[in-house]
């Protein structure tokens, strides 16, 4: 600490503030973040600072020779963490988590192209760490390299506590349940800055790695005894109808099925939809079964039959778990598998689990030609999505399976007038308001899609399955949604209306509703079954929404399910035919089944288990 007499200044300080100002530097300079206002800046400048502060702080425990080793080492240490994101970067556009480090292709990727990634002049990187070891050895009275005393140390560490949590508050309120929710490493950097993200991704690692480690082989036998007598054969007819075909799978953002087929200040709100349906299978009793993870979690279950888990989000906390996905079982029966989403690669981590997936690619931002005109709230318009990636279906080989993400249907729900088909609802609500033109926009968006995929060619020999990620619409606007439905939202009405729109279109096939009660689960054997390819010895538990044996269960996420005949939430037992609620006992054998179905799943993730599977020989 300086005094009047003879100001000199502490060696620790000096390390901390070089670090961070360098830290700043190479976030601004090597990573590619984006910076919408004023305030997100602040955050960006400022979070390396409570990390350099708790880590190079130590520094001041100690004094002379010890403490010159520790700074200097620390100084080293971190600039290569740094620097090691740095040349990730350049490669990959991503920040290093490890997982990402343990996946053999990854690292072979960049072992091969490290060479070109770094060079002398990287030396700049260390500059700061350089200049730290140099003034370890000046003697000046200027520097100090003392022990800090009692005092002054309690009050450096209070600071630097009082600094994460006020970094923290403005994270939270630039993007509120950042760390349970949006999982997009790029905003987890730009809020919590780098280093603090490798000490959230260490946590998640070392907890996952702990469940792991206590699992064994015999859970699986258990669950996978289960899962077999809950197995459904297909039906006779569908098995195989779409053998040799493409397989174009739709997720649309935030799609209800309370729209389909209805109108919002007399206009309809999904013209397209509506006539799609009408030649093609449509399921109107189907749920989606998401938690926090949101659209990947619907990814999740779409892939692999697995409930997502409660908390968080699986494509976050269990990324390199041994998975059975759709696309590798795709895979093997020689189709070609790709992912198409306009978006940041790494949101949802989802670079990392497609890769784990067995995706041959991943179509995301750079593969668009994305800019002011065609964007919107979130990014790329689903108009300008979809006309460029016909481009990339011409591309892939045949058959494809080809998975699309819509986006423009996202809250907060914006759109540009000339996009506006319909006009706005009139509530206290404008989410719920600006939702029904921006469903109608992304209706419009499929329209000109199947247009195009007409022209090319490219729809007779393919099947088309387009469903509902997620609600779009929370139960914090059920006045304004009361106002539209004409109707009170009691718990049994909110459970309704979780339904997702999910249509299969097979080229040749007449229309039909199916109104078994089905969900997210069972899209995986659905179309492995209609591609043809045997699910019978699959760990799955979701059923073939065509077989003849579907026993017309649903469980969502928090406990939750639907039967044919009731709907069971929050502890209370809803008629299905009346709305009202019922005696319990028509739910009792049902809440055990529910609890089983997510807590076998539950099991399944937490331990790993898929890598104890075995095929049994036929
Ligand atoms: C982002 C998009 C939206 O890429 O999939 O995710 P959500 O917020 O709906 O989970
Ligand atoms: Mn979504």
């Amino acid at each position: 600490m300086g005094t009047k007499k003879n100001m000199s200044v502490s060696f620790v300080l000096i390390a901390i503030v070089l670090l961070w100002l360098k830290t700043y530097t190479v976030y601004k300079f090597n990573f590619d973040i984006d910076i919408e206002n004023k305030m997100q800046e602040f955050i960006l400048f400022i979070n390396p600072l409570s990390f350099l502060m708790f880590v190079m702080g130590l520094g001041i425990f100690m004094a002379g020779r010890k403490q010159k080793i520790f700074v200097v080492a620390t100084s080293f240490i971190t600039s290569f963490i740094l620097y090691a994101n740095v040349v990730y970067y350049k490669e990959f556009s991503d920040f290093i988590t490890i997982p990402l480090l343990t996946q053999t292709s990854n690292m072979g990727d960049l072992k091969s192209s490290v060479g070109e990634l770094v060079g002398w002049t990287d030396i700049i990187y260390f500059a700061d760490a350089l200049l730290i070891l140099a003034l370890a050895f000046v003697k000046t009275p200027k520097i100090t390299f003392k022990k800090y005393k009692s005092v002054y140390a309690a009050a450096f560490y209070f600071s630097a506590f009082g600094l994460a949590f006020f970094n923290l508050g403005l994270s939270e309120s630039e993007r509120p349940e950042l760390l349970t929710r949006t999982f997009d490493r790029e905003i987890l950097v730009k809020n919590i800055g780098t280093y603090n993200h490798h000490i959230y991704d260490a946590y998640l690692q070392t907890k996952t790695t702990a469940q792991r480690a206590m699992a064994d082989g015999n859970q699986l036998t258990e669950i996978e005894n289960y899962t077999r007598a809950q197995y459904k054969e297909p039906s006779k007819e569908m098995f195989g109808a779409a053998k040799g075909k493409n397989l174009i799978v739709i997720s649309m953002e935030s799609t209800q099925n309370f729209v389909i087929g209805q109108k919002v200040n007399g206009q309809e709100i999904t013209p397209f939809l509506n006539e799609f349906i009408k030649d093609s299978y449509y399921f109107d009793n189907f749920y989606h079964q998401t938690a926090q993870g949101k659209t990947s979690d619907s990814e999740f279950l779409l892939e692999n039959s697995l409930y997502p888990l409660g908390r968080g989000a699986v494509f976050f906390t269990h990324s390199g778990n041994e998975y059975m996905s759709l696309a590798e079982r795709l895979k093997e029966n020689s189709y070609y598998t790709a992912k198409l989403h306009a978006n940041n690669k790494s949101f949802w981590n989802r670079d990392v689990m497609y890769n784990n997936f067995g995706y041959d690619r991943f179509y995301s931002l750079p593969d668009y030609e994305v800019n002011e005109e065609n964007s919107v709230g979130w990014g790329m318009k689903d108009m300008d999505f979809f006309d460029q990636s016909v481009e990339h279906l011409k591309a892939m080989p045949k058959p494809f399976f080809a998975k699309f993400i819509t986006l423009t249907n996202h809250f907060p729900f914006e759109l540009d007038e000339e996009d506006k088909f319909i006009d706005e609802f009139d509530s206290n609500s404008g989410t719920l308001n600006r939702y029904f033109p921006t469903v109608r926009y992304t209706d419009e968006a499929l329209k000109l899609f199947i247009e195009d995929l007409k022209a090319e060619g490219l729809y007779e020999d393919s099947i088309i399955v387009i469903y509902g990620d997620h609600y779009g619409i929370s139960e914090n606007h059920n006045k304004a949604m009361e106002q539209y439905l004409g109707k009170e939202i009691t718990p049994f009405v909110s459970t309704q209306l979780q339904r997702v729109p999910m249509i299969i279109h097979i080229p040749g096939h007449e229309g039909k509703t199916i109104s078994t009660v089905t969900g997210q689960i069972d899209l995986r054997p659905t179309l492995l079954n209609l591609a043809g390819i045997d699910t019978k010895q699959d760990i799955q538990f979701g059923a073939d929404m065509f077989s003849e044996e579907q026993d017309n269960f649903v469980a969502l996420r928090d406990g939750s399910f639907i039967t044919e005949d009731v709907v069971y939430t929050k502890g209370v037992c809803y008629d299905k035919a009346t709305g009202e609620p019922t005696d319990g006992a028509s739910c009792e054998p049902y809440i055990e089944h529910a609890k089983n179905e997510l807590s076998y799943s539950d099991q399944i993730i937490y331990g790993d288990l898929l890598r104890f599977y075995e095929k049994d020989e036929e």
